[in-house]
């Protein structure tokens, strides 16, 4: 099961403008074959099925904690896709009839490689997708049941992740994403190290010695340095009130990135609020008069007080 905590795993600054290229980039980091959708359910699948739970111990825990932080992760490239898509609008755009018979979207957009249905299907949000549009798929999850193969696809996939997002970092320049991009090179980072040092303790195999691949620090993008500086890239985070206790039978030692490993009994303290999102009149999200329907919350708010 999962509990809920209502944040993000960091907060993003405001994008400065509506940037759908952007977005239609960032889209492979949600819905891509190594985007985000997919190391959770690949962790979600191979620890839903892995046999022997409790004889497993730290090499089964290990990949059902890492699950719970994807989820985080998915809400982290959602939250950067939303805020490239409005920009720095927030509160309320009541925007008038003109707008609803005008061409409000067609202004938006520039350039050829955005994606429609984030203004036709989607009321200009992040949708289940890769840079192409093409909707995630189950074919991306590898979940074979033998435990070294399970943890050799997943060092491959969180090092192909890392790849895909070094590419769209060269993409944008937008503060949101890089923020977002920066924070998930450092954690990615340690979900690598991570099966890495499972693979170490099982079989005796250093597959640290290829990284990082490629080989480029994420120490150079002033994103994820800020991020090395808190020392992010030597923490596990134990994502359970509860369980999971043996973690750090894995994750010990030294890390690839300098540090020492260390289990943290919390979620990330760097959490922070949701980026919040305008009402927009033309984009009829929530309706075309987003303040009534706000202002309808609000009353059950309210009567709920009294
Ligand atoms: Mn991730």
């Amino acid at each position: 099961m999962f509990l809920r905590i209502d944040k993000l795993p960091v907060e993003l600054p405001q994008s400065t403008k509506v940037d759908p290229e952007s977005a239609a980039a960032v889209q492979e980091l949600m819905g891509g074959r190594f985007g985000e959708m997919s190391t959770f359910n690949n962790y979600l699948f191979q620890s839903m099925n892995m046999r022997g739970k409790k004889q497993m111990g730290a090499y089964y825990q290990l990949v059902a904690n890492i699950c719970a932080e994807e989820l985080g992760h998915i809400q982290l490239v959602g939250a950067a896709i939303n805020s490239l898509l409005n920009g720095p609008e927030t509160g309320v755009v009541e925007e008038g009839e003109a707008f609803a018979t005008g061409t409000p979207i067609a202004d938006l957009v520039s350039g050829m490689n955005y994606n429609p249905h984030h203004f036709i299907a989607a009321g200009r949000n992040s949708l289940p997708v890769d840079a192409t549009g093409a909707p995630w798929n189950g074919s991306y999850v590898f979940s074979s049941g033998n435990l070294i193969q399970d943890l050799l696809h997943n060092f491959f996939l969180e090092n192909s992740a890392r790849t895909n997002k070094l590419r769209v970092y060269q993409m944008t320049r937008d503060p949101a994403a890089r923020e977002m991009l920066g924070y998930l090179f450092v954690r990615g980072g340690v979900h690598r190290d991570a099966y890495a040092k499972a693979i170490q303790k099982l079989t005796g195999t250093d597959l640290t010695k290829m990284l990082p691949i490629p080989k480029i620090g994420n120490e150079i993008f002033p994103e994820a340095k800020k991020y090395m500086d808190m020392g992010s890239h030597t923490k596990l985070y134990r994502f359970s009130p509860d369980d999971y206790r043996d973690i750090g039978q894995i994750w010990e030692g030294p890390v690839p990135d300098g540090g020492v490993a260390e289990v943290v009994d919390a979620p990330p303290q760097t959490a922070g609020d949701h980026v919040e999102l305008a009402g927009i009149g033309s984009a009829f999200a929530p309706d075309y008069h987003p303040a009534e329907v706000f202002e309808m919350a609000q009353k059950l708010y309210k009567a709920a007080k009294r």
